[in-house]
């Protein structure tokens, strides 16, 4: 059985969960009340010894990091390597907009939920979150002028990877609507079959 261990709120945790339901995959959520620190001790560390979710477990095999984790589902359960194209170029653009995803929309929408969530462990100002959000936002808007997907001419886990802190900005606080080309891509990615919102429900 296939085991995410995070929070249900937990964004980087909701990439994998949208993933694993857009390509068909079952798995068991394994609850961790992060108010209570239990991903800062065993058994948890064990999964992942950064202390932060998602861990994943599946068949013995034990990672951290949702980015590193949608490569090994990618990997793992897509045989038409569409989600993670093997060629050169395509491998290279979809760790790309990983590495953004990690870095540049970490530090900008995704700070922006988890200050709500959190605001004792987020000491950066509203206005520099926002300032972050606007800079990875205007870069990622007119990339998407040029192409429907980040990473290449069809959906890759980049996408995947991506939506989710920047599709939950609006109910943060940050209006995305300014970005049009940003919006009509998250419209593409909440139209795949089988599409869910963090708390697990189709999109309408
Ligand atoms: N680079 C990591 C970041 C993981 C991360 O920041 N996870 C958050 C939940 S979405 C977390 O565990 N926060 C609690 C903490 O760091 O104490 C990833 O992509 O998985």
């Amino acid at each position: 059985m296939l085991r995410i261990h995070a929070t249900m709120q937990s964004i980087n945790a909701y990439k994998l969960r949208l993933f694993l339901s857009i390509i068909e995959q079952d798995f068991e959520l394994v609850d961790i009340d992060m108010y209570a620190g239990e991903h800062k001790r065993e058994p948890f560390l064990s999964l992942n010894p950064f202390g932060q979710m998602p861990a994943l477990e599946h068949e013995g095999f034990k990672i951290g990091d949702s980015h590193a984790c949608l490569v090994y589902l990618a990997r793992r359960f897509d045989d038409t390597n569409h989600w993670l194209p093997i060629d050169a170029v395509g491998e290279a653009r979809v760790a790309e907009w990983m590495s953004k995803s990690a870095n540049e929309i970490h530090q900008g929408p995704w700070m922006k939920r988890a200050k709500i969530r959190r605001p004792d462990a987020i000491t950066v100002s509203d206005e520099e979150i926002d300032q972050r959000c606007d800079h990875v936002l205007a870069i990622m808007d007119s990339h998407l002028a040029r192409q429907h997907w980040l990473a290449s001419e069809h959906e890759t886990i980049a996408d995947i990877s991506c939506f989710g802190p920047v599709s939950l900005l609006n109910i943060s606080g940050y209006n995305t609507d300014k970005w049009s080309n940003v919006t009509r891509w998250m419209d593409r990615i909440r139209s795949l079959p089988r599409a869910i919102d963090i708390d697990g429900l189709p999109f309408a």
